[in-house]
């Protein structure tokens, strides 16, 4: 599973720039004429999203890639969760992991749009994002900078903590202090 992780991502990386450098530059100032706006709604107050419990998987030292989770509480408006960034990988990327016929696949996501007040979980076997070449192995109990960008409400950053991985209900092995126990 970790090999076809990063496997994923290797693939992934190439087209994953382009679409980054075309959604970069054009912040804030959307409008959107297709949609006019109620009157009435003109002058509402428009809440941003809130997140909250964000996390990032303890990997492995020799791991390339990490794992991150938030909740995205969004504001009273629609919204779309465009990229994300972190200072501690190269890059990171908004992933969606799923089974079909018995095989975990993992697909990137271009955004995730968001109705007004929408909860949207993100969480180990699903939603995740993906830490890209990351610049030094995190340990439990890091907190790292997590920024997530939306369409119109711009950049929000969190701390995130660095928790040991969860699968399937099953802890990973806790309290790995001596580097490499188990030989295969
Ligand atoms: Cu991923």
């Amino acid at each position: 599973m970790k090999a076809f992780v990063f496997a994923c991502c290797t693939l992934l990386a190439l087209p994953v720039l382009a679409e980054t450098a075309a959604t970069a530059s054009p912040n804030k100032a959307v409008t959107n004429p297709a949609k006019p706006q109620p009157a009435t709604l003109q002058s509402a107050k428009v809440t941003p999203p809130v997140i909250s419990d964000a996390w990032i998987s303890e990997a492995p030292p020799v791991a390339k890639n990490n794992a991150a989770y938030v909740t995205v509480q969004n504001g009273n408006a629609r919204d779309a969760l465009v990229a994300v960034e972190s200072p501690a990988s190269a890059k990171a990327e908004l992933h969606q992991m799923s089974v079909a016929g018995g095989l975990m696949r993992m697909q990137r996501l271009p955004l995730i749009n968001l109705a007004p007040k929408q909860k949207l979980a993100f969480g180990p076997g699903g939603r995740h994002i993906m830490l890209i070449d990351m610049k030094q192995p995190l340990k439990a109990g890091d907190k790292v900078p997590l920024t997530l960008v939306f369409r119109k409400a711009g950049r929000v950053t969190v701390e995130a903590e660095v928790r040991p991985v969860v699968v399937d209900g099953q802890s990973a092995p806790a309290a790995a202090d001596d580097s490499a126990a188990h030989h295969h």
